[in-house]
């Protein structure tokens, strides 16, 4: 894909930061097509007879990033499915728009996917203190039904964010790339800010 074509915006923040219920927002408001990292690989780890289902299953539970060639697969195969779907249908003129919630999370996975597949725009980062997240997500875990919504679990996943997946939001950071918003309050409230902060950029 170029960036001539479609616009991507990466969605990264902690685990729990709110990365899925801010993009739903923004689906609805900007016409954003969502992809979730962890979404499609969760229904990758679920597809019968996928090849992959017990490493994805394994790597979830224990918080570890997923071997990007999988992840950029998945990703690559929704975005071109998207834009098969829309130039079906007598779509606007603007250029189509991709969120990409919770990828990338390593360095070498930011600069392998803008060198393949496309160039992000920016970063919408969602900072969200570790106690904040780790209340959510322990609720969440009382129906989600998710491996990883377990105390364990979580700390796995805190410290991975921390060491290996806020390094690619300092690196975008460094190249002016990175929209930064609180995400510590109402859902509502976090999203008036990320509204806000948005508006400047010619999305
Ligand atoms: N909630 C949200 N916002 C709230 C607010 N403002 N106030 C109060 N409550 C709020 O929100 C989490 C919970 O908090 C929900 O119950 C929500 O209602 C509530 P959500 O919007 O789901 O937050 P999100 O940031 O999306 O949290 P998620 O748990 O999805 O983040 P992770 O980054 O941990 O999960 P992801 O699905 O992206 O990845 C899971 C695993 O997949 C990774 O750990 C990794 O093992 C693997 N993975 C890869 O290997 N590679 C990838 O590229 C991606 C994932
Ligand atoms: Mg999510």
């Amino acid at each position: 894909f170029s960036s001539s074509d479609v616009t991507v915006v990466f969605v990264l923040g902690g685990p729990g930061s709110g990365k899925g219920t801010q993009s739903a927002h923004l689906v609805k408001d900007y016409g954003f097509t969502h992809l979730s990292a962890g979404d499609l690989l969760r229904a990758e780890q679920n597809r019968p007879g996928s090849q992959y289902g017990d490493l994805i299953r394994s790597y979830i539970r224990d918080g570890k990033i997923v071997p990007m060639e999988i992840t950029v697969a998945l990703l690559s195969n929704a975005m071109a499915d998207a834009l098969a779907h829309r130039s079906s249908q007598p779509s606007g003129a603007s250029k189509p728009r991709f969120l990409i919630d919770g990828f990338p999370r390593k360095l070498d996975q930011a600069v392998f996917f803008e060198d393949t597949v496309c160039k992000s725009e920016f970063t919408l980062f969602l900072n969200c203190p570790e106690d904040v997240m780790e209340k959510r997500l322990l609720k969440r875990g009382e129906t989600s039904g998710r491996d990883d919504d377990n105390a364990e679990s979580i700390r796995k996943r805190f410290r991975v964010f921390v060491e290996t997946s806020m390094p690619v939001v300092d690196a975008f950071r460094k190249q002016g790339k990175v929209v930064s918003v609180e995400a510590t309050g109402e859902v509502d409230e976090v999203y008036a800010h990320i509204k806000e902060a948005i508006a400047v950029k010619d999305i």
